[in-house]
């Protein structure tokens, strides 16, 4: 920590000091504060990435992987403390923290052994030879949210390099601590000064500077999926490329013949305390097992451990805001039946009790918009086809999960729920070496998996002529 631009002095928002204060949401308490980056300092960092990158996409692909398996080196070293600054300025419990910290290092892993398989094609022509090159894309400007402050920035940032691009990233204003010691990291490691660097602000001024920056080439955004429209708009107004990732209202579709234990985990929604697109926040119950699993899941949700993010034992910790904590209350509307709520401890901090919500109407926000906090809806349903209608009413299209033992029945379900990332007899969405994107509103574009790296390049063909 003894190097980051951070200071423990600044005691409020930062108004007029263009210093933005971090706290903890646990507690309250103002950790420190970090400068915004001003558009000087942007322009400069732009000009420095382009600098680098030419020096990096020149490198031997072996020697890139090489560096960054030493930036994940750093990374394995450091996955206390980085998960312990995830704790205090996140709010995560300590097992998700620990676990994110160690998805930057598989990441980056990942990433550097896919350096040397970057390769291009031959493909036959007539009267030459015509092969195909990835190029890398330039400087690529990736634009995190605050709920997985660490692992999304990195599906961007270790392809994005593995590629041969340097990056800009400009992390959420609630959350730039740990970004800032990855940069450092990366130093540590020996990658290039001016190859990862971060721009923490505003989003509506340093991320959209970054983004209508004529030199940053391509945009990864996570966020909302209003502010990622913006983003989409201002990319395509330049022609720049874009991939999005954006919310999410993630269906668990729950048979009779299923496992109804393995369905009923409270965490499938509560995980990060629901700060997840993937949250599965629409829980849909086939009639014939509704009573049993409620049976289930409510007594589940009333007993998990909600408090101090650092005690191992804690299941569930803050939200990451007192404005998020109002955003999320703004949804549990009065007349919603409520079948469950937890509790949450009293005092300072940013709290909200896990609640099990059963709505009348499908068209009230609670079902139809995006939560992101520790709140699930649960509807009925009769057959295969109302709850493909249900699952698919929805402009989100994350991902999902089918419950049942019968197999035929989970395919046909798994082609027709119009999402990116679906699971069977399973809650689990992310793994960093399979495609993770959304349909509809939930993005544009994928992430991770085999082709992670090909999609920070340009594919370049060149036709040689051979014929006199
Ligand atoms: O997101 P924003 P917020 C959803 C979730 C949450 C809601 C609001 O429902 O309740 O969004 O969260 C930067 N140009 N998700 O307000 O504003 C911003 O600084 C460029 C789901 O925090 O979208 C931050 O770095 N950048 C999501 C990032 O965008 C801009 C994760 C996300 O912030 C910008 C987060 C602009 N005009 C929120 N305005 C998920 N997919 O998991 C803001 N930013």
């Amino acid at each position: 920590m003894d190097t980051v631009t951070f200071t423990a002095d600044e005691a409020e928002d930062g108004a007029g000091t263009g210093a933005r204060a971090v706290r903890n949401p646990a507690t309250g308490e103002v950790l420190g504060s970090v400068p915004d980056t001003t558009p000087g300092q942007l322009d400069a960092a732009v000009r420095r990435a382009v600098e680098a990158q030419r020096g990096w996409a020149a490198l031997a692909p072996g020697e890139r992987a090489r560096l960054l398996r030493r930036f994940a080196d750093q990374v394995e070293v450091h996955v206390p403390e980085l998960a312990g600054l995830e704790v205090t300025e996140a709010g995560h419990t300590i097992g998700n923290a620990t676990w994110e910290a160690g998805n930057v290092r598989d990441l980056l892993e990942y990433a550097a052994g896919g350096v040397e398989r970057l390769t291009g094609r031959q493909i036959p022509v007539a009267g030459g030879l015509d092969v195909t090159f990835h190029e890398p894309v330039g400087v690529v400007g990736v634009i995190a949210p605050w709920n997985f402050p660490m692992p999304v920035a990195a599906w961007g940032f270790a392809p994005a390099l593995a590629a041969g691009n340097a990056v800009l990233l400009k992390p959420a204003e609630a959350t730039p601590l740990t970004a800032l010691r990855l940069a450092e990291l990366a130093l540590a490691a020996g990658l290039p000064e001016g190859l990862f660097q971060v721009v923490p602000g505003a989003g509506p001024v340093t991320g959209r500077a970054l983004v209508d920056h004529p030199a940053v080439r391509k945009i990864v955004f996570t966020g909302s999926t209003e502010v990622g429209k913006e983003v989409a708009a201002r990319c395509a107004a330049r022609a720049k490329r874009v991939t999005l990732e954006l919310g999410g209202k993630s269906p668990s579709i729950v048979f009779a013949d299923a496992d109804l234990e393995g369905a009923a985990d409270p965490m499938s929604f509560l995980d990060n305390s629901g700060q997840d697109c993937c949250a599965r926040s629409r829980i849909l119950v086939q009639r014939e097992a509704y009573d049993d699993f409620l049976a289930l899941l409510l007594p589940a949700v009333e007993r998990i451990r909600t408090g101090d993010p650092a005690d191992p034992r804690t299941a569930l910790g803050p939200l990451i805001s007192a404005e998020q904590v109002r955003r999320v209350a703004s949804y549990v509307t009065p007349e919603l039946p409520v079948l469950a709520r937890g509790t949450v401890p009293d005092g300072p901090g940013s709290w909200y009790p896990p609640t099990v919500l059963a709505p009348t109407r499908e068209d009230v926000p609670a079902v139809t918009e995006e939560i992101f906090g520790p709140v699930a809806v649960v509807l009925p349903f009769t057959d295969e086809a109302d709850a493909l209608r249900l699952a698919n009413a929805t402009r989100y299209g994350l991902s999902g999960s089918i419950w049942t033992r019968d197999l035929g029945r989970a395919l046909r379900m798994a082609r027709g729920v119009a999402a990116g990332n679906l699971s069977v007899n399973s809650h689990a969405s992310v793994r960093y070496w399979t495609p993770f994107g959304g349909f509809g509103e939930s993005g544009v574009g994928r992430e991770l998996g085999p082709e992670a790296l090909a999609h920070f390049t340009e594919t370049k063909n060149v036709f040689i002529r051979t014929e006199e």
